[in-house]
């Protein structure tokens, strides 16, 4: 980011705020924006700015758009190596979980992001990372969960840590060591459960590596009671908790992690009533993810009027990994969002923006334009904001301020 001027107003612009309880979009035309340092302090109509603001430099942006910059608060984008032959044997009528069964899958990334060291991941990482910020990207959530061992989780969450420092976007970590399990302890997943719980969690907690603990509950991934230890010794150890749940099969994985207060309940495609109100109670945050649900081939959608009705709030995330999305396109995300699954724009751009700081949360300080909040802003050449989702697949012009 290039801070030019540590007091700054800028001008001759349209935004959308993606503040609640105003117009669409929270949209401000000819507004302005006063920032100081990294905070803004002002937002409002251009004519209405404070005398005090009026001889801070002054950006005029042409009678472009600016938003948040976008959030994408679940992806696994640290990895190494590729999974393109899964794809091409999915084509041929393999499902993900028989390639999965057959030792592919998560675990094909598990022995190439092993070997890789440090630099290597960090250097295979980095081009998806680039990609993300060209789409308008400010915050990214990164994963473990391919390494599977203290060191090699340590080393992938390093790499995330890392990433977020070269790249100067601010980087959300996740530790996934409940992601597959590894070959060492084919046979005893218990075993493996409760090396995470005993060894990993609290030497990972201890390096504040993990911005926050995950787990994968599936019939391919964990169970419910497997899921319950890890989570419950996540919270022992102060880290706010999320969950991958219901995405193939419905194990009340998220009721579960709604229950013991997390952050987000992420793909949903079997959620329930029950696990709606369970998340709507907890103020849990629903997190879509398009991709994974489209690449997979999937029919299940997840159920948008159920969570509309409970009032949970809804993100979009990419999901960006090697076996079920292999994207880091948000705006991408978005538009599916609403063609597959039947958002509306403004909800899939509150999905990347106030609701995905708030999965992440950071939705007080993040993800909509309003005093108080980051300065983490992007000027858009768009002419309306379901552009977005409209022109799917490509991105409009672009400016990181
Ligand atoms: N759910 C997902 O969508 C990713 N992980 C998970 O638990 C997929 C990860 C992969 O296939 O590599
Ligand atoms: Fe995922």
């Amino acid at each position: 980011m290039t801070t030019v001027h540590q007091h700054r107003v800028l001008t001759h612009c349209h935004l959308a705020t993606m503040r609640t309880g105003g117009a669409a979009y929270g949209v401000v035309r000819d507004g302005a924006v006063a920032i100081s340092g990294t905070q803004i302090v002002w937002v409002g109509a251009a004519t209405d700015v404070p005398a005090e603001y009026r001889s801070w430099a002054q950006i005029d942006l042409g009678g472009r758009w600016v938003l948040p910059a976008f959030i994408d608060c679940h992806t696994h984008l640290v990895y190494a190596g590729h999974r393109m032959n899964e794809f091409e044997q999915r084509l041929l009528g393999a499902s993900y979980a028989d390639i999965a069964k057959q030792g592919g899958g998560i675990l094909s990334t598990v022995f190439a992001t092993r070997k890789a060291s440090l630099d290597e991941l960090i250097k295979q990482s980095n081009p998806r990372l680039t990609q993300m910020i060209g789409f308008g990207t400010g915050t990214v959530e990164i994963k473990s969960g391919y390494g599977l061992t203290v060191r090699d989780e340590i080393k992938m969450l390093t790499a995330a840590r890392e990433l977020g420092k070269q790249a100067q976007v601010r980087v959300s970590t996740s530790f996934l060591g409940a992601h597959a399990l590894p070959p060492e302890f084919s046979g005893d997943a218990d075993g493996y459960v409760t090396m995470i719980t005993d060894e990993m969690l609290p030497e990972i907690a201890g390096l504040g590596l993990a911005d926050a603990v995950d787990g994968f509950c599936e019939t391919i991934g964990f169970s419910r009671a497997q899921i319950r230890k890890i989570l419950e010794k996540a919270c022992d150890l102060g880290l706010p908790i999320r969950l991958h749940a219901e995405q193939l099969s419905h194990l009340g994985g998220a009721e579960l992690a709604a229950d013991l207060g997390a952050l987000s309940c992420d793909h949903l495609e079997y959620l329930d009533t029950a696990g709606a109100k369970a998340m709507a109670k907890a103020g849990s945050v629903a997190v879509l993810l398009p991709g994974a649900f489209y690449f997979l081939n999937e029919t299940q959608k997840p159920p948008v009027q159920l969570l509309r009705d409970e009032g949970v709030a809804i993100a979009v995330a990419s999901d960006c990994n090697p076996g079920s999305s292999p994207t880091t396109h948000l705006p991408l995300m978005c538009s599916m969002a609403c063609t597959l699954f039947g958002l509306s724009v403004e909800e899939a751009l509150a999905g990347v923006t106030r609701n995905a700081a708030k999965a992440l949360g950071l939705g007080e300080s993040l993800g909509q334009i309003a005093p108080g909040f980051a300065a983490e802003l992007r000027v858009w050449g768009i002419e309306h904001p379901a552009q977005f989702a409209a022109q799917f697949g490509g991105c409009p012009p672009m400016e990181i301020i």
